[in-house]
Parts: C-alpha cells; structure tokens; sequence
C-alpha cells in the first residue's frame, strides 16, 4: 500500500446485484399502471440492447468497455455485446449472452457459461443472443405476435436519439417505441436506498480523492499532476476505473473555461502562486457517478480578493441547500443562487445599482451562464430533466439548466454555483446600454484574468429537506486548514442507507 497516503475507505463494499432487479421491478410495475390506465393489455416484453464494445478507428485497439445507462439500470452486467428482457406479464427476466468463439478462450479467458450470468445478475433465465426471436416466442402467452416495448426517446443534454435494439428476426414482433423511454427515465430520476448507498461511496472516495489533491498541490506543478492524484486516489482505493466524465483541472485564467480540460486543453499549464485551482472531478463506481467541484488557491491562502468571490459562490451554495426541499422549483433555485452572488459582488463594490434591477437585465448569467445543477446518477447528466412537454427556459443562463423541474423526495440533483470572469461575456455586458451602468469598472479590472469558482456538491433530496453527500472542506478556513495539514473526518457511509 502506498506509504504516503491512505485511505479509511479501502477496501471498497461490495455492491448488492439486487440492485438491479430492484430496478427491473421498479419500471415493471410502472409499466404496468400506465398499460392498466390506457387500458391496454398487460403483455409483451420490454427489450433492451446493452452496449457494444468500440475499436479506436479503423484499428483494433479497444476502449475500455462502459455499459449503456439504461442496460446498465436494469441489468448491471459488465460484459459488452448482451440483450436484455423483462417479461411484462411475469416480470420474469431474461439475458441473452453473446455465443463467443472458442478461440475468445485463448486471448481473453474463460468463456462463461449461461448459469454464471444467470446467478452474478440475478435475472430468471440466460439465453444466447442467436435465440431472442425463438425464446421470446415461447414464452409468450398472448395470440398473434409478441409486442416489443423497445428504448427510443431523446436525451435532452446531449439531443441525441437512444437507440432501440435491433436483431435478427425482429420482424416477427410487434413493436412500440414509444411507451418506455419516458417511464424508464422517470424511474431513473427517484433514486433506490441502494442506489443512494452507492452514489454515496462515490462521492465518499471522490471526496476524499479531492481532499488529498489539496493537500498534494503546490504552486510550479502542472494541472495534469493534480488529475493524476485523483485518479490514482480513486483507483487505488476505490476501485473505480471510470470517471463520471474528463477530469477538468483549471488553474488561473482557465478556471474560467467552463469545459476545460479536453482534448485541445488538456490541464497542461504550469500552476503559479497566486492562482486560483477550480478542480471538477467525480469517479463512478458500479455504474454510478460523482460530480464534485472544489475551488482553491494552489498556495493555501486566499487573497482578499479570492476570498470575496469564493465566498459569493459558497454563499450561494448554502442558501440554495437549505431552501431545496420537495416541491421546490429549480429555475427558482437558479434565481436565487444568481441574486445571492449578484448581493456579494455588489457588497465587494464590483458592482452598483439596485440588484432586482440586475436580475431584470439578467446580469447573473454574465457571472454564471451555466444552470445550477442537473439531475445525477448513472449518468452524470442524468436523464428526466425535461418531462415531455416541459418548456425550456429561453432567458440568457436560465436557458442552460439541465432540468426546470419542481424538486421531488428522492431525486439526486448536483448544486454548482459558479462565479467566473468570462471576457466574452463580460466586456458586452459592459457595453451594453442596458447594463453597463452596472459595473464599477475600476474593481472589475482588477478581476480580468481572474479565471473563476465553481464549488459543486451532490444532493439528495429528503422528505422535508437535502442532505449534503459530498463531504469536502468548503469554509475559507476549512480549505485552508486542510491544506496546511490538518486533519479532515470522513467515515464510511456505504451502509448508511442500505438495505430497501
Ligand atoms: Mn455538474
């Protein structure tokens, strides 16, 4: 074990697979109550296709295989090329596995037999996927031909299309696009208790990874090193070879980059005293991800200046965590994350004039033009953001939330408040007539090339409340405790909310 670090979370729990067939029963009887509503019959089988595994171009080399979320939600299988099934009427559960080779025996291992995946997922029955149109046709009880509840519908982060499965002999099935996506996504939003419990070990060893970056940073290194400490942290002791999404690491004027850290600005620069670090970075563990943001200056100590615009972020951060509770609105909560921040840069004179008056001309999203958060889970960006039929926002920075949702007891959503010093944004704002008389423009100088601060956590949403599951300094004192070496508690939590 690694003699400079440690880590109070290894090794990491082992994840019950009832998980997934928690899932399955979830979006069955769902299915069931809308069929029941609209009086059609309850039959037929929901079908899904898991994941293929990708070569790099036109090479052979293999990424590293990533289940499909939805495939992933209800079966929780690892291996690339499945089918999957529900039966409507039984609920009884079906994979069909790959028929591999003999020679896969020879270069990858041993190839399972059907049992194995029948007891590793806890599904009724293993099939090949060669025999999908003979078995589904036995097990049907209905006259003329099986319906097929197939996955299509649109993921409003990324506009793309799922795609529905596809196999030899479809043609022999009735089919219907249209009735599953929008009840498996809304299954998705509301999160199990062993859901919960796995999110949280994410965000446990996410956390913690964060904590030792910190710890770990000094000025003259590169960005990447602080990249490679998470990573390893998470890996190490976690167990976690996925990340929700590319680590960005952002010092300096590139904190104010808000998707940095790609291919063509790959956390390369050297880190200077006096620069601020806005480290986003979140592991996923069994499927299931973190997304953490922690904003500091790579020397320990914040300068006056640091600290008022952290502190208008952190502000806002608290305040929208002890409003958030059932039933409140999240285009509310962005409102008034953006008037919390608005207040601290007018009280820091880097701005003047009446702040609702601000909120009118829409000044927050000059600071912020990100949404406050998205719903999260198997996806970073989880699905069910926008029921169907719910409007987008049109307004500048309102039109970037990820959801316009009401918040609902068991939602898992992310609150990442941010401040940033963006000159495409700002030097408009700045000549525009209806908000130039705004700025005090000899403050905001001294801001040009500040970069920015985002301070992101995870939130479940509670009965009557929230509770924090991201657990890293964020008081000025905290930050700056830790980086000195003080100690910081974090306790294993992954049995917190289990069992069901
Ligand atoms: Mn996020």
């Amino acid at each position: 074990m690694d003699s400079s670090s440690s880590s109070s979370l290894y090794p990491p729990p082992e994840v019950p697979k009832k998980l997934h067939l928690e899932n399955r029963e979830k979006l069955i009887k769902h299915l069931r109550e809308s069929l029941d509503s609209s009086s059609r019959p309850l039959r037929g089988f929901v079908l899904l296709q898991g994941g293929q595994e990708q070569t790099r171009y036109c090479t052979d080399h293999e990424d590293i295989f990533r289940q499909e979320s939805f495939f992933a939600y209800l079966f929780g299988v690892r291996e690339p090329g499945f089918y999957g099934a529900i039966d409507v009427d039984t609920g009884k559960s079906i994979l069909f596995a790959p028929r591999l080779p003999a020679e896969y025996a020879v270069w990858m291992g041993e190839i399972k037999a059907p049992n194995y995946f029948k007891e590793t997922y806890m599904v009724s029955m293993v099939h090949y996927t060669d025999e999908i149109t003979e078995v589904l046709n036995n097990q049907y009880q209905g006259s003329g031909k099986p319906l097929l509840f197939l996955l299509h519908g649109l993921n409003t982060d990324s506009k793309n299309f799922s795609k529905p499965a596809e196999f030899e002999g479809i043609e022999k099935f009735e089919t219907d696009l249209k009735t599953l996506h929008p009840i498996l996504t809304e299954c998705r939003v509301l999160k199990s208790n062993l859901e919960l419990a796995v999110i949280q070990y994410a965000n446990d060893i996410s956390s913690e990874a964060h904590v030792e970056v910190m710890r770990k940073t000094k000025p003259a290194m590169k960005e990447y090193q602080m990249e490679s400490i998470f990573l390893h942290h998470t890996y190490f002791y976690g167990s976690c070879r996925h990340c929700s999404y590319t680590c960005i690491c952002a010092t300096g004027d590139n904190s104010s980059v808000l998707h940095y850290g790609h291919a063509a600005a790959p956390n390369d620069r050297t880190l200077r005293d006096g620069d601020m670090a806005l480290l986003d970075m979140g592991a996923e563990f069994n499927f299931y991800g973190s997304d953490i943001t922690c904003s500091f200056p790579v020397n320990g100590k914040f300068t006056s200046n640091q600290r008022l615009i952290y502190n208008a972020v952190l502000d806002a951060h608290d305040v929208v965590i002890s409003t958030m509770k059932p039933g409140v609105n999240w285009v509310d909560m962005h409102k008034l994350a953006e008037k919390t921040i608005l207040q601290s840069l007018k009280k820091g004179s880097l701005l003047v004039g009446d702040v609702d008056e601000m909120m009118v001309e829409r000044l927050g999203s000059v600071f912020m033009p990100h949404g406050l958060g998205h719903l999260m889970g198997i996806d970073t960006h989880d699905p069910g953001g926008y029921l169907k039929g719910a409007e987008r926002p049109k307004e500048p920075g309102l039109r970037s939330l990820r959801t316009s949702r009401d918040l609902m007891e068991k939602m898992v959503i992310t609150v990442e408040p941010g401040c940033y010093f963006i000159d495409a944004l700002l030097v408009p704002a700045m000549e525009s007539p209806k908000t130039s008389k705004f700025f005090n423009r000899e403050a905001i100088t001294k801001f040009r090339g500040f970069g920015g601060v985002r301070i992101e956590s995870n939130l479940y949403v509670t009965s009557d409340g929230c509770v924090n599951m991201t657990k890293v300094p964020r008081k000025v004192e905290d930050v700056e405790g830790v980086m000195s070496g003080a100690p910081w508690p974090i306790k294993k939590s992954i049995h917190e909310n289990g069992g069901s």
